[in-house]
Formats: C-alpha cells, sequence, structure tokens
C-alpha cells in the first residue's frame, strides 16, 4: 500500500517548517493517555488506578453475583456522596475547566441562548425563565448584528457593538480609554498570536523574546512563520521572577547572531510557573521595550485568575499609560473567554488590543484578519459579556457574583492545596502559587531514574509524568516541552480538578512519588 502512495505528500516533501514544529500540550503524554482512557472503555478494570471497577470484579469472583448486585447499589451511593471514590483519569494538564466539571457562568449562557434562538425573546414563559438583564442584554447585542442574526458572518474585525462594549470594559479596568477600533476580535488568543507573527517574522533572521518556560503556541507560532525563538529564562529560585539583565543578556546575545529582535512576549499571569508580575517589573519591562525598539506582546489571558494575597492584575496598557507612553510604544495585548472564572475555551472567544502601530500596519493586520472573514459569533457574544459583566444593581447581579466568587475562591484553595502537597514530597520544590491554573515544579531526579529514562529514549521529566499516569491515572505535562534550565527537570499540573478530588489526587500522587523514589534510589 505504502509503495503505490504518491509521492505528493510525503513526509519528506511537507512544508518543514510543520515537521519542526513542536506543541507539548497536546504531546506524547496526550496520545498515551487517549490510549489509557480507551483501553479503560474496552476493559473495565484492567488499570491499577481504576479502583471502583477492580473492586467490583474482585468481588464478583469472590462472592458471586447477587452480593454484587448489593455492592454495585452501596458504591453507586458512596460516589454519589463522595466523588473521591470514583477516580479514573483526572487531567491536570491543560487548562481546560468546563472538561472536569466547572458550570459556565448562567448569565452568560442566558444571553447566549438568548441570541442564537431569539424567537424565545417574543414567548412570555421567557420572562419568567430568564433574568430580566440578560433579555435586555440579548436585544441589546442582537441589534448590533447584521440582519439581527447569530448566523451571518460579522465585520472581520468583530461586531462593532460588541468591540464598543469590550472597550467600555476595557476603560473601567484601567482607568485609561480604550476604542473599539484598537480590537480585533479572534477565535481565543490563539489566532491572535498567529496574526503577530505572521507580521512581524520576515525570515528567519527575525527572532521573538519568549519567556522559558513558556506556554508552547509561542514557539510553535514562531516555528511555523519561520521565525527564531530568542529563550529568555524566569528566574525560578527568586519565585519565577522576570530580571531585566537576563533579558538584555539574551538581546544582545541574539543581537551578536545577527538576529532582529522584534519583540518581546510576557504572560503575566504565567502559564506555566504561576507568578504574577510586580507594578515595578512591570514598568522596568515597558522602559526596556521603548529603549530597545521592541513590540510588546503582552498575554493577559489569565488576568482574571489572581490568588495570591496582595497581587494584583496591572495589564500594560494601564502600565504605559500611567508612565505617560502613548501611541509611540507598539503594545498588543490578548485577552481570551478560555480562562478566567468563565472557561469558556470550546467557544472560542478572545480578543486582541492593538496599540501604537502606524495606520497603515494597522490596515495590513486588517486585512490578514479579514482573510479569516470574521471571528465566530457566539465567541465575539461571550468576550464581549466577561469584558461587560452584569453590574451591582442588575437584576443577574447577586447571583452572578456568587458564581463568580465561588469558581475564584475554589481554584485558590485547590492551587494552595496542590502547593502544599507538591512542597511536601522528597525532592520537589513549587514555588507560591499567585496566578494562572497552573503550578511548575521542579522534580530532582536520581542518576538512576536519569538513566532509566534514557534507556526508554525519553527525557527524564516525560519518564516520570508517564509513570504517573500509568500507576495513577494522574497526568501532568513534562516540563521539557516548556523550556527549562538544562540539567532541570519539572512538571506542569493544573490546578482545575474539581475540589473534591484535591485529596485522592494528593494522596496518589504521593503514594506514586515515594514508590518511583525508592524504586530509582542512587
Ligand atoms: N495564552 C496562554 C498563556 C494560554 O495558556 C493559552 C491556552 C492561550 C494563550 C490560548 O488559549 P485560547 O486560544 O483558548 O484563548 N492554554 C492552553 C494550555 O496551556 N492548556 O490548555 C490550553
Amino acid at each position: 500500500m505504502g509503495s503505490e502512495m504518491t509521492d505528493a505528500v510525503a513526509i519528506h516533501s511537507i512544508n518543514p517548517k510543520v515537521l519542526k514544529c513542536e506543541y507539548a500540550v497536546r504531546g506524547e503524554i496526550d496520545t498515551y493517555t487517549e490510549n489509557l482512557e480507551q483501553e479503560l472503555q474496552k476493559n473495565p478494570g484492567s488499570l491499577p488506578f481504576d479502583e471502583v471497577y477492580s473492586f467490583t470484579i474482585y468481588i464478583f469472583f469472590y462472592f458471586g453475583f447477587f452480593l454484587i448486585v448489593y455492592l454495585h447499589f452501596q458504591i453507586f451511593l458512596f460516589v454519589g456522596e463522595n466523588s473521591n471514590c470514583l477516580f479514573q483519569i483526572i487531567y491536570c494538564s491543560i487548562g481546560n475547566p468546563q472538561a472536569l466539571g466547572q458550570q459556565p457562568i448562567t448569565f452568560f449562557r442566558e444571553v447566549l441562548a438568548l441570541c442564537d434562538h431569539p424567537s424565545l425573546l417574543e414567548k412570555s414563559e421567557t420572562n419568567t425563565s430568564f433574568s430580566s438583564d440578560s433579555i435586555v442584554r440579548a436585544h441589546q447585542i442582537l441589534s448590533s448584528f447584521p440582519g439581527k442574526a447569530t448566523g451571518a458572518y460579522s465585520n472581520s474585525q468583530g461586531v462593532k457593538g460588541l468591540r464598543d462594549s469590550i472597550a467600555v470594559g476595557i476603560a473601567a479596568r484601567d482607568g485609561f480609554p480604550a476604542s473599539s477600533d484598537d480590537i480585533f476580535l479572534t477565535d481565543g488568543a490563539t489566532p491572535a498570536v498567529h496574526y503577530i507573527m505572521q507580521l512581524l517574522l520576515r525570515s528567519e533572521a527575525d527572532g521573538i523574546l519568549c519567556p522559558a518556560p513558556q506556554y508552547p503556541l509561542y514557539t510553535a507560532s514562531i516555528t511555523l512563520h519561520g521565525g527564531t525563538h530568542v529563550p529568555y529564562y524566569l528566574d525560578e529560585a527568586n519565585g519565577w521572577a522576570l530580571e531585566i539583565s537576563e533579558l538584555k543578556k539574551q538581546l544582545e546575545n541574539a543581537r551578536t547572531k545577527g538576529i532582529i529582535v522584534r519583540a518581546l512576549v510576557v504572560i503575566n499571569p504565567n502559564n506555566p510557573t504561576g507568578q504574577v508580575l510586580t507594578e515595578e517589573n512591570q514598568k522596568q519591562i515597558a522602559e526596556f521595550c521603548k529603549k530597545e525598539d521592541l513590540v510588546l506582546i503582552a498575554d493577559e489571558v489569565y488576568q482574571d485568575n489572581i490568588f495570591a494575597e496582595g497581587k494584583i492584575f496591572n495589564s500594560f496598557k494601564k502600565i504605559f499609560r500611567s508612565m505617560g507612553y502613548g501611541e509611540d510604544i507598539p503594545l498588543v495585548s490578548y485577552h481570551s473567554i478560555s480562562k478566567g472564572y468563565y472557561g469558556e475555551c470550546g467557544k472560542r472567544g478572545g480578543y486582541m488590543e492593538v496599540t501604537g502601530f502606524s495606520k497603515s500596519v494597522r490596515e495590513q493586520i486588517h486585512k490578514v484578519v479579514s482573510v479569516n472573514l470574521c471571528a465566530n459569533i457566539s465567541g465575539q457574544i461571550l468576550t464581549s459579556l466577561v469584558m461587560n459583566p452584569p453590574k451591582p444593581g442588575d437584576a443577574s447581579y447577586e447571583s452572578y457574583a456568587s458564581e463568580r466568587d465561588g469558581i475564584l475562591k475554589s481554584l485558590a484553595r485547590r492551587a494552595k492545596a496542590l502547593e502544599d502537597a507538591l512542597n511536601n514530597l522528597e525532592g520537589v520544590t513549587c514555588n507560591k502559587a499567585e496566578g494562572s491554573m497552573f503550578l511548575f515544579p521542579q522534580i530532582h531526579l536520581s542518576e538512576k531514574a536519569i538513566k532509566a529514562a534514557k534507556a526508554s529514549k525519553m527525557a527524564p521529566d516525560a519518564f516520570y509524568a508517564l509513570r504517573l499516569v500509568e500507576s495513577t491515572g494522574i497526568v501532568v505535562l513534562p516540563g521539557s516541552g516548556f523550556g527549562q534550565v538544562p540539567g532541570t527537570y519539572h512538571f506542569r499540573c493544573s490546578i482545575l480538578p474539581q475540589e473534591n478530588k484535591i485529596p485522592a489526587i494528593v494522596s496518589r500522587l504521593a503514594a506514586f512519588h515515594e514508590s518511583f523514589m525508592n524504586q530509582y534510589r542512587d
């Protein structure tokens, strides 16, 4: 079969940039876990962590059918009350809150449902089953759409009325004006990252400064668009601080190699480290960009995910304006509906706010964006709601605020519980969880473990992550896919599993870790 296939599309004839591109968030561990999941569906009870089923099968063989019916009933009741017991595959690997049980915000979904099915607005029952402010908002939103329909393409930049309301939200957040002309609505932050890379990268001689560790979308996008990744290391010993001296060092290094560094990427709050920048540090970064003539690419998708006492979110736009920097400094800020307390990853919504670009460059961005026609409309609506949620006094405000605070407080407790648990493990150190949805602990592996990993042709942290998932069902991602100081090993663990699962995760992780460390003790 293989020899009969055409050479028109062969692995050696496709775009080498595609071959070179890596994206660790959906990598080796992900594929391995998908296979485990299928195995569990085919053969329940076949894996060591599949507790309920293994217990059931054991009882079946020893005590017969009638007893099992009774036990199934007991287990069913027990699981209902205490879902720790049902412990199958637990995805601590990606930031996908609703896949792990997080509920969407009611007000957002009410508005979305009404916009998508406007005949509901004419039914009298709607006045009793939907909140009055969601009805008002749906009318407002629909009236700004071409043909008052969510099934129509919008303006390529996004529906003007929705961008206006996002601009109001940004201005309220920052205390500085924002313009809907600067806002481009996108299908999540991801396409917006690609747009800017497309715009800036002309050849391999163009470089982008990115943090290490970083969210691997950046390196993937730089590779796909043919540029050069210039990493700068965050200082783990100092709470993952972003040091200006390190930026300078890496910039100079790149310049001596003939690389034209075009932009600096800053992720705040950071994925994967969980660090939140101080205002002072942000000001230094702004000065650095101005002095070195760099575009600042500010990934601010976790702006609502800050839980450390005393830490707050300051957008770079606010920092720039508070320093008196105006339209002369190019800045791109990304936001997304996938994160925060909303977690609407599958709805694909977000925006980029582009300031400090000349009119002619902005026209080129508009052209590139318009090749995609427009961002999907549900994502556009949700983005406007995230940036302009119910206000005190609105009919939905109380329930909206209680859903929002419930999610955020629970995330903070989960982060603290996991941070403490990780720091209790032998040879593991985890910096304070300040924000985002992740922890990035360092794990000190023995020579014996490193040798065993090499023998399996794996990076040592990937070897650890694989052993963890196969014995506990807990999925974390190896640090090697995010960038780390050579010779150090980490893994990224999300804080997203539901709170009642955290004690079971902690005890399974501790038991696995102890046995792994004992097995590979030098
Ligand atoms: N920027 C950062 C820092 C992210 O963490 C993500 C997603 C994105 C941008 C893009 O997200 P959207 O396109 O959905 O807006 N984070 C991935 C991750 O690390 N796990 O899940 C998704």
